[in-house]
């Protein structure tokens, strides 16, 4: 298979001119009513699962972000729906209690869209898009809400057909599950997204990083390497377990997903926890490689595969760079730093070319299995 490149963060904000913009939030508007034309209102206003927010929610949040950011913050206009600005807060209405409140109905929620977008699009008309960096934010959330959608889709078998594509399956040139170690020797390297152009705050001040040599796997591990972990007792051996891992494994009696046993033993694996991937690390003989090693491996060029089929969780907790500054979303970062959240980097294959670079900074909760997540080793060089 072709080693995949990430895109490097971008030099420019890509919505800087209003035209561009408006096409850029309504080619993600489009991406977003496909996702659920297949839907009824029933599924749609369905709380499929306590950590997922019913789709209708994701949708009227798009639009209550969009109108939010761009009508009110950047051109001075007055919400639209006030009313709404609650109820549709990520912060004030968390997930868990989304299913239990009385929301918009898919309709209502579609027609709540429409008109925040045309409101949009009178907005930009009258202040233009500024740099380009309000816009590319609301563009960039809504094409990941659009992913989030399909984590609930994937969880409540919902997803679209032909979802998700057939994955590419990695070198059947060597035995499936083995995979080459590639050495990256010590040496600084730049981690983080250059000042100019759209990248999130966390991404930010692109800043030196020295690490020692390390090795890191060609491809990310698969189906078929993750069921000889399974077969191996990789989820009773206590010894590959963190003391975390296991006591939640124990209280929730965790196994290994029926997928993982259903996918091509050739692609790699999909929906593992980050406690999952540290013990099957463990159980290898490995480790996860930490984010700075990831991004340095990823940024050299024809050296990693697979990259951006599945996230790939490192050993890293979510932080700041040093020298970080909120901006212009306080809530987007800065809130999750010092938590228990892990980060994920590559993106997958229900991310948007459009989010996905090399410096992109995903994370979650460890115990967390429903996003689109695998695993890629490392190891000390001895
Ligand atoms: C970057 C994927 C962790 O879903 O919490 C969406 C993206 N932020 N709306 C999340 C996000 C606000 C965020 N992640
Ligand atoms: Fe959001």
């Amino acid at each position: 298979m072709v080693p995949t490149a990430l895109r490097q963060a971008d030099a420019e904000v890509l919505c800087a001119p209003p035209e561009g913009a408006l096409a850029a939030l309504n080619d993600a508007r489009d991406g977003t009513l496909a996702l659920v034309a297949h839907l009824d209102d029933e599924r749609l206003a369905t709380a499929h699962s306590p950590i997922m927010s019913p789709l209708a929610w994701d949708l009227a949040h798009i639009a209550a972000y969009e109108d939010l950011w761009i009508s009110h913050k950047h051109a001075g206009m007055a919400l639209l729906r006030p009313d709404l600005a609650e109820i549709y807060d990520a912060f004030e209405t968390p997930r868990s209690v989304r299913g239990e409140i009385e929301l918009l109905d898919p309709a209502q929620a579609r027609r709540y869209m429409a008109e925040v977008r045309e409101r949009t699009a009178v907005a930009l008309a009258r202040v233009g898009a500024g740099d380009g960096t309000i816009c590319e934010m609301v563009v960039r959330h809504e094409l990941q809400h659009s992913e989030t959608m399909r984590q609930t889709m994937a969880l409540a078998g919902l997803l679209p057909q032909g979802e998700p594509p057939l994955r590419p399956v990695m070198g059947r040139n060597t035995h499936a599950g083995t995979s080459e170690w590639i050495e990256v020797p010590a040496g600084p390297f730049e981690m983080g997204s250059v000042p100019d152009g759209f990248a999130y705050d966390n991404e930010r001040p692109r800043h030196t990083v020295e690490l020692g040599a390390f090795q890191i796997a060609q491809r990310p591990v698969t189906n078929g390497s993750w069921m000889r972990f399974v077969e191996g007792g990789g989820y009773e051996r206590r010894e590959w377990w963190s003391d975390e891992g296991w006591a939640w494994k124990e209280q929730y009696d965790i196994t290994h997903e029926g997928n993982v046993a259903a996918g091509d033993p050739d692609a790699p694996v999909c929906h593992v926890g980050w406690f999952e991937a540290d013990a099957f690390a463990r159980a290898s003989g490995a480790r996860l490689p930490s984010e700075a090693e990831w991004e340095k491996a990823a940024g050299l060029s024809g050296v990693l595969e697979g990259v951006g089929i599945v996230w790939e969780w490192t050993s890293s907790r979510f932080g700041p760079y040093p020298g970080f500054e909120a901006h212009p979303y306080r809530e987007y970062s800065e809130v999750f730093f010092g938590g228990d959240y892990r980060v994920l980097r590559g993106g997958s294959w229900a991310t948007s070319p459009r989010v996905k670079t090399l410096t992109f900074r995903n994370w979650d909760l460890p115990i967390r299995r429903q996003i689109f997540a695998g695993v890629r080793l490392a190891r000390d060089v001895t």
